[in-house]
Formats: C-alpha cells, structure tokens, sequence
C-alpha cells in the first residue's frame, strides 16, 4: 500500500520536462548562454574565457515554473552538425544562437559570408522544425560587444533592437527566396521570433529563458492534445 501512494505522490508531482536544443555555428555563443544560466537558476560560476570550443554536447537543467528546462547545448564546427538533426526530433523548442557582431558586419571566413553561412545551417534546420510545429527562438548573442562604431554591411544604426530587427527581416526574406526555388518548402509556415542577450553582462537571459519556456510548454501541450 505503501508503495502504490507513494508512487502515486510521485507520477501526481512529478515536473514535466521540456527539452531545448541550443544551436548554431561554432563561436556564437551558445554555451556562453548556457553557463549564465547556469549562474543565475544553479549558482554555477558563470561564463569565462576558460571555456573551450564545444565537441559533442552540454547539458544544463533549470527548474524553472514547476516544470524542468532541459538544455542540450552542442558544438557548432561543422563536424559536429550530424548531431543537430538527430536531437531535433526529442526537443520542445529550438534555439538558434547568432554571433550579432558578427552579423552586423557579416564577416567572412572559410564558410563565406557569415550571414549566408548562418541561413545556410539555419534553414537546414527550419525545414525539419517547421515540419513538425517546432516553436524556433533565434537569438542575437553577444550584444554588448555592439560597439557604436562597428563597421556593418548595411544596418545604418547600430543598437541591439536594429541588430535583431535585421536578423528578422532577412530571414523573412531570405526564407521568402528559398520557398520560390524549392517550392517543397512552400508549405511550411516557420513560427519563429528573434531575441537579444548578453551572457556577459546578463542584460535579455531572464527574458530569454522565460521565453523558451512559453514555447516549449505550449508546444508540449499541443502535442498531448487528443
Ligand atoms: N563579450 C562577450 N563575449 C562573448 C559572449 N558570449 C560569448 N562570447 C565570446 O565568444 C566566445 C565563444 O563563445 P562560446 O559560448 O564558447 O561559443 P559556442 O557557440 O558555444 O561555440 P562552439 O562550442 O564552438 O560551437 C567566448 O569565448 C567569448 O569570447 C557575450 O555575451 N559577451
Ligand atoms: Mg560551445
């Protein structure tokens, strides 16, 4: 008897588990994100230039809102993408982390410019995502390395919000010109938004986690709907 109320008690507060899968190319951030964190809901000692490039996957668990945010965090280089697709199916949102200086200047290294390189691995991703109702958080990292005298291709005002505005806009577009080319795409409908963060200075991680929970609870509660 015992054990059947305590198993009861168990299943009856037990907390639902939601699973992010935070990823994106190799520097922008991401596990940045996830030691701030880390620092803030399970008194981790926070980001710090000793955190070395990530090979294989992190993994963090918050408890947040009587429920448990379950963090995959995996490598960017391109090495290691394979693992994307395979943790996409488990997850209740995706998070996609986007260096925003980077952005702003649209750098170009061995993958190209880094915004093509971004919508590249990004779409890979959305194609899969927005097949199955995935909520996508975009989120534009590292906001406060935004000097007021970056040099930019074509973002006249540099500030967090015109950063993130234009990451937006050009995905709209640039999802726009994919669906006319592959026109199997035509019928997915991306529900995605974009956000900013510094995980040096802390400034959005609060908004940021308490919009990923939005979603991925919404998202796990629509999937359990009859
Ligand atoms: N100033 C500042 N620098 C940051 C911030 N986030 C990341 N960085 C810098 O960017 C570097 C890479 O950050 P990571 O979080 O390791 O990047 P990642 O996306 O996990 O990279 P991979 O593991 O290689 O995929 C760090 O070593 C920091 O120098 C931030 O919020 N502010
Ligand atoms: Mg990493």
């Amino acid at each position: 008897m015992y054990h059947l109320l305590a198993g009861l008690y168990a299943e009856v507060t037990k907390k639902p588990t939601y699973h992010v899968l935070l990823v994106g190319l190799k520097g922008a951030g991401k596990t940045w994100i996830l030691e701030k964190f880390r620092e803030i809901y399970c008194d981790g000692p926070g980001p710090s230039a000793r955190i070395a490039p990530t090979v294989g996957q992190n993994v963090l668990n918050v408890q947040y809102k009587r429920s448990i945010v379950h963090f995959w965090d995996l490598g960017g280089a391109a090495s290691m993408r394979s693992l994307w697709d395979e943790y996409l199916p488990d997850a209740h949102t995706l998070v996609w982390v986007i260096d925003a200086p980077r952005w702003a200047q649209n750098s170009v290294d061995a993958e190209g410019p880094y915004r093509d390189a971004v919508c590249t691995a990004l779409f890979h991703l959305v194609q899969d995502a927005a097949a199955r109702n995935l909520p996508i958080l975009v989120v534009a990292a590292q906001l406060d390395r935004l000097e007021p005298n970056l040099p930019t291709d074509g973002i006249e005002h540099i500030s967090g919000a015109g950063v993130q505005e234009h990451i937006y806009t050009t995905l709209l577009k640039r999802w726009a010109l994919l669906v006319e080319e592959d026109t199997s795409a035509a019928t997915l409908k991306p529900d995605w938004d974009v956000v900013g963060v510094s995980a040096a200075s802390s400034d959005g991680m609060r908004v940021l986690l308490d919009t990923i929970h939005a979603r991925a609870m919404r998202f796990a509660t629509s999937k359990s709907a009859p």
